[in-house]
């Protein structure tokens, strides 16, 4: 580029390099999601020329001067047979590619590291299962896919990671999820993409990418030496949830070991596989889904346990799976209950997560 003066070449890298038109592609689905977004930008720019070139060709070749009396065509089945397969055609690449993605993002892998991202106004609560808390930020490892469990404390919210093209929303009520795996550590970007009310511009924050040496380094570091199991535990007693889940043969309750991962036969004849959603339904809204076998005389908790609460508890009675320890690759210890007796004497609540930015320990 000798032709190009070096100060104009600098000021035009430097600009480039400050208005990127894309974030960095640090996940393993961004290059194939921009592949798609590239196909579909051409194919569109494409067109237009196409329709461009024909509007104005046909203006200069059949105008007034050159043809005053217009000659009626009736009908062409080839030219009306080729535009409607070349377009039906591309636009079904579209389509097929786009479901290919789609169900690609929203399917983890089983041996997902999965982290809880509570949104509130005007904050991300990010817990991890080894008990870690941080508010609008987010640390992961790269090489390792990451399953995101979202929910909304109030309104609509929408956790997006450009750099990670993903994008999903936390529906009060709902665990939603979706996953990625980082590529490149570094700092990158995350939003609120859903308008959310007075701070909606202020939800935002920092996704944390590390190596996994780093990442362990970073999880001893900001343990507060509780996870959430353990958290769940104690909350499980406090809330004498064990009067009836003894795990006792004579107990008012089922018994919630193994229950994680089942099929629970209901009531009126259905079937239903116990997972997160199910777990929480479960605690906030008993009457909706009885055990077949059982009287609906569990009480509703709707309102009287936070999001974050539900969450401890729903890992407790997962940590119940004998396999539990298994799948958690983390280096959390204890993560499997103590003795009864031990719970019952913490029930100390947990206290509210402080409203600071960054890493918090509780
Ligand atoms: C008064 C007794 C009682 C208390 C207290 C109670 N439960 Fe239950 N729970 C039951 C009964 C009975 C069922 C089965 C019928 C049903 O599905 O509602 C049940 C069902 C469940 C289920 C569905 C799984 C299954 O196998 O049916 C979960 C999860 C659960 N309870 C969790 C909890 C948690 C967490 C607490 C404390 C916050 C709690 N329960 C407090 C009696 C109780
Ligand atoms: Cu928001």
């Amino acid at each position: 580029m000798d032709h190009i003066s070096p100060v104009l070449w600098q000021f035009l890298v430097n600009w480039m390099k400050n208005f990127p038109l894309f974030p960095p592609e640090a996940s393993t689905i961004a290059p194939q999601m921009d592949a798609l977004y590239f196909f579909i930008l051409l194919v569109s720019v494409a067109g237009l020329a196409i329709v461009v070139l024909l509007v104005v060709s046909f203006s200069i070749l059949y105008n007034k001067k050159r043809h005053p009396v217009a000659v009626q065509i009736e009908g062409s089945t080839l030219l009306e047979a080729t535009w409607t397969i070349i377009p039906l055609g591309l636009f079904l690449i579209m389509f097929v590619w786009g479901s290919l993605l789609y169900f690609r993002i929203y399917t983890p892998p089983a041996n997902a590291m999965n982290i809880y991202v509570v949104g509130k106004q005007w904050m991300w609560k990010v817990e991890h299962p080894g008990g870690q808390h941080e508010i609008d930020a987010l640390h992961i490892p790269t090489g390792r896919p990451i399953q995101l469990t979202l929910i909304s404390q109030d309104v609509f919210h929408s956790f997006s990671i450009p750099a990670f093209r993903v994008k999903r929303e936390a529906i009060p009520g709902r665990y939603t999820t979706v996953w990625f795996e980082a590529t490149q550590p570094g700092t990158y970007h995350l939003f609120c993409t859903q308008y959310c009310g007075t701070d909606h511009s202020h939800m935002t924050g920092e996704v944390y990418v590390m190596t996994p040496e780093d990442y362990e380094k970073w999880l001893a570091g900001s343990t507060s030496g509780m996870s959430l199991a353990q958290n769940g535990e104690r909350l499980f007693a406090s809330l004498s949830c064990n009067a009836c889940h003894s795990g006792r043969p004579d107990a008012r309750g089922p018994s919630l070991a193994n229950v994680y991962g089942s099929k629970l036969r209901l009531a009126d004849g259905t079937e239903a596989t116990v997972d997160e959603a199910y777990l929480r339904q479960a605690i906030l809204n008993p009457s909706d889904h009885i055990t077949e076998g059982y009287v609906p005389i569990m009480p509703t908790y709707q309102g009287q346990i936070s999001e974050d609460g539900v969450i401890d508890l729903v890992e407790y009675i997962k940590s119940l799976n004998s396999n539990y320890r298994v799948e958690q690759t983390l280096n959390t210890t204890g993560l499997l209950p103590e003795s009864e007796g031990k719970a019952t004497t913490a029930s100390t609540p947990k206290p509210a997560a402080p409203a600071a930015k960054g890493t918090v320990t509780q």
